[in-house]
């Protein structure tokens, strides 16, 4: 048998994360891809798997250390019916003869966007509880209290969390279950205060028919949390606009030699991610954060742009970094490489972390328009529709040409209705003349 050390993998840009849960002990057999630790960096919680299937012989971090890329975590004894590669060595060598096992990447619990940013106008006193500051990506708890919490039906955003950073322990889940229970009926408190959001009617659906109870997805319940959270806090404004693309699309087709030779699939979204780059440089408020007092504006000197993938697990958004200094190519190579990690639910902390403003197209699909929900803390998403040719009046007759719906979600406390307008006007602008991105 052959005992190997597990190091840690790469898991992006991070250093010393805390061990929030070690998932294994001593003499626990493990399958290829079982989770042995979990990681929690502000943004997300990572499960770290086993490499390979095989016994755990040595458990070399505990809950609380700060671990970084290449230590150690455990020591595997390789299970040579499972992994037919591993050398068929019966006697155990000592752990620091062998070479490190090769790191598997991490298993990341996709946060869609940003951390929610708590709301400064949410009350003080918790009686919101989708607008309570534990809510949204942001709330720390291991998975032994998310399946405890689970079990119990209590739902996290809910509790507030005792432990270090506001993590929500076991003994916090008790607590609120008990709290709750000595409560009078949700029913009383919303005929007196009128504060709490009231809930949906619970419907036993069989009466009506035959169904299916499917669960959410993990993405799907965080990035709904986060949507809750985001539609709830943020007063959203939508301004439509239709460009005429018909010159860009004739640039596009012109450049489809080029691209197939370079391998990268030139869609309309990159032309358009470009575009938002040079408006969003010329009107930075559209490129900031309300901070969390609610008082300041953070203007970004930077231009990273999320963009909106659908993925079989859920929606999730990834970051193109400076947007603004990449070229055509560059971009849709980098949309491509990020659009299948997304799909392949291998995208990391760092891809999900970072974004000034961001798109969400529809286009590929269909719909003539949508409203896209803000990705606080951000103050501004474009949703794009489907591009379709319309008669347009140029003064003397009607012509043919491209137009493309696209719809400004903001919000309102940062930016005015006049600079919404504005923004997609100038967008409307580059898009019909890609001449203004040089000038
Ligand atoms: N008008 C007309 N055609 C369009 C278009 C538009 N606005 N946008 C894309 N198309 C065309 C493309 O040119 C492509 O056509 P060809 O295959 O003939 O070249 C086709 O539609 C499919 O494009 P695509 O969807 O593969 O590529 P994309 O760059 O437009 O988008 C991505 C990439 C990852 C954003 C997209 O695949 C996706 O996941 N979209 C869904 C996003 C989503 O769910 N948003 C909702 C979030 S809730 O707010």
């Amino acid at each position: 048998m052959t005992v190997k050390s597990v190091p840690l993998p790469d898991i992006g840009n991070f250093k010393d994360l805390p061990v929030i849960e070690v998932l294994v002990a001593v003499g626990d057999r493990v399958e290829a891809e079982q989770s042995l630790i979990t990681l929690e960096s502000d943004k997300a919680t990572m499960e770290i798997p086993a490499p390979f299937a095989g016994i755990v012989r040595k458990v070399l971090v505990k809950t609380d250390d700060k671990v970084n890329i290449g230590d150690a975590i455990v020591e595997l004894e390789a299970d040579t019916a499972a992994t037919p590669e591993a050398p068929a060595v019966t006697t155990a060598a000592p752990a620091k003869s062998e070479p490190p096992a090769a790191p598997t990447p991490p298993v990341a619990v996709a946060v869609p966007v940003a951390t929610a940013n708590p709301s400064p106008t949410a009350p003080a006193s918790a009686t919101y509880p989708i607008n309570a500051p534990t809510t949204g990506a942001a709330f720390h708890a291991s998975p032994s209290v998310r399946a405890l919490a689970r079990e119990l039906g209590v739902d996290l955003s809910k509790v507030s969390g005792s432990g270090v950073k506001s993590r929500i322990q076991k003994s916090d889940v008790t607590a609120f279950v008990k709290t709750t229970l000595s409560q009078p009926p949700a029913s009383a408190s919303t005929a007196t205060g009128g504060s709490t959001i009231p809930p949906l009617p619970h419907i036993d659906f069989t009466q009506f028919g035959d169904i299916e109870t499917v669960p959410l997805s993990r993405i799907q319940k965080r990035s709904g949390k986060h949507l809750s959270t985001c539609w709830l806090n943020i007063p959203h404004v939508t301004q439509f606009d239709e460009t005429d693309i018909t010159d860009l699309e004739d640039f596009r087709q012109s450049l489809k030699a080029r691209a197939e030779k370079a391998e990268v699939k030139l869609t309309p979204l990159v032309f358009i991610l470009k575009a938002v780059a040079r408006v969003l440089a010329d009107q930075p408020k559209f490129n900031a954060s309300l901070d969390a007092s609610g008082e300041n504006l953070i203007l970004k000197k930077y231009i990273h742009i999320g963009v909106a993938i659908d993925t079989p697990n859920g929606l999730v958004v990834p970051v193109i970094r400076h947007v603004d200094q990449k070229g055509l190519f560059e971009l849709a190579t980098e949309l491509a490489a990020v659009s299948a990690r997304a799909r392949a639910g291998k995208l990391s902390p760092d891809d999900l972390s970072g974004g000034c403003f961001s798109i969400s197209s529809l286009g590929g699909i269909g719909g003539t328009q949508f409203t896209p929900i803000v990705n606080g803390p951000e103050v501004a998403i474009l949703g794009v529709s489907r591009a379709k040719m319309s008669p347009v009046w140029n003064g003397e007759a009607f012509i043919p040409r491209l137009m493309l719906p696209l719809a400004l979600s903001y919000d309102h406390r940062v930016i005015d209705g006049a600079q919404g307008a504005r923004f997609i006007s100038a967008l409307s602008g580059v898009l019909s003349d890609l001449r203004e991105l040089i000038l």
